[in-house]
C-alpha cells in the first residue's frame, strides 16, 4: 500500500472518529430536560413585616403602650418595618405564623435576619433569650427548636443571618414562632426581619425524588449554624451606637 492510500485511510478514519464522537457526545448530553429548574414558592406571609405583620399572631407580655405592637419602624433590617421583641423587663413576646410545608418539596429553608441590643454586661451568661421554634398548630407542642440566641450571642445592633433546613418537615402544617424573653433586670431587645420560607420542588415534580431526598435530610443543628452564620452586613448607624438611649426613647421600659 503506497503512502497516498495510507494517508487517505488515515484522513477518513480520523474524520469518522470525529463525527462519531460528536454524535455520541450529543446523545450523552441531552438538552435541559433532565436538569429541570427547581420551582420555589414563598411560604411566609408578610415576612418583611412591611404590611404591619399581617398573617402574624402577636402575643405580648407585659402589655405595650396603647397602640404599640411588635411591628415597628425602630430598627428594621430592610424596608420600613421590622419585628421588635422584648426590650423590657420580664418580657415574653411571641410572634407566630402558621405555615403548611408542601409535601412535594425537595428542599425547604427558613431564613431570617435577627439582631439584639442589651443592657446586660456579662460577656457570656445568658439572661434574655430569642428562640425560634416550630410548634404544632395548637401552639403548645414543640416540634423543634431551630435557633436559640441570648443577650451575649451577638454584638449589639449587628444583624445576623440564619438559614435553617426545614426539609424534614415537608407535608406538615406547623406554627413558626419567634419568642423573646427577658429576666427581671437589664433588658435585651431583639429584632427580626425578612423571614422567608422557600419551598422548592423539581419541575415536573417527582414524588419518588421528593421522598428520597427528604429521608436523607440531616437533622437541623441550630447551634452549629448559629455560630457559622453571623455576618456583619449592615453598619451600625452612628446614632444607634449602644448608649441604650434608643431603648428609652422607644418607650419600652
Ligand atoms: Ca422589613
Amino acid at each position: 500500500m503506497d503512502r497516498t492510500i495510507l494517508a487517505k485511510f488515515a484522513f477518513w478514519g480520523l474524520l469518522t472518529a470525529v463525527l462519531l464522537a460528536l454524535l455520541l457526545g450529543a446523545r450523552s448530553a441531552p438538552p435541559a430536560l433532565g436538569a429541570a429548574a427547581a420551582a420555589c414558592t414563598e411560604g411566609a406571609t408578610d415576612g418583611g413585616f412591611e404590611s404591619e405583620g399581617q398573617g402574624w399572631i402577636q402575643q405580648v407580655s407585659p402589655a405595650l403602650p396603647a397602640g404599640a405592637t411588635l411591628i415597628t419602624s425602630f430598627y428594621p433590617y430592610s424596608g420600613k418595618l421590622g419585628a421588635d421583641l422584648a426590650g423590657r423587663v420580664n418580657a415574653n413576646d411571641r410572634l407566630s405564623q402558621q405555615v403548611t410545608l408542601p409535601a412535594n418539596a425537595t428542599s425547604i429553608s427558613l431564613s431570617f435576619w435577627w439582631a439584639s441590643v442589651t443592657q446586660e454586661t456579662a460577656s457570656s451568661t445568658a439572661f434574655d433569650h430569642l428562640r425560634v421554634a416550630l410548634y404544632q398548630p395548637d401552639g403548645v407542642t414543640v416540634i423543634a427548636t431551630l435557633l436559640t440566641a441570648h443577650n451575649a450571642t451577638s454584638e449589639d445592633w449587628l444583624w445576623n443571618f440564619s438559614n435553617l433546613d426545614l426539609g424534614q418537615y415537608a407535608g406538615q402544617t406547623v406554627l413558626l414562632r419567634f419568642t423573646a424573653t427577658n429576666d427581671a433586670t437589664n433588658p435585651t431587645e431583639f429584632f427580626v426581619d425578612d423571614v422567608s420560607i422557600q419551598s422548592c420542588a423539581a419541575e415536573p415534580a417527582s414524588t419518588a425524588t421528593a421522598t428520597a431526598t427528604r429521608t436523607i435530610t440531616p437533622t437541623v443543628t441550630p447551634t452549629a449554624k448559629l455560630t457559622a452564620t453571623p455576618t456583619p452586613t449592615q453598619g451600625i448607624p452612628p446614632s444607634r451606637q449602644p448608649s441604650f438611649l434608643p431603648l428609652l426613647l422607644h418607650g419600652k421600659q
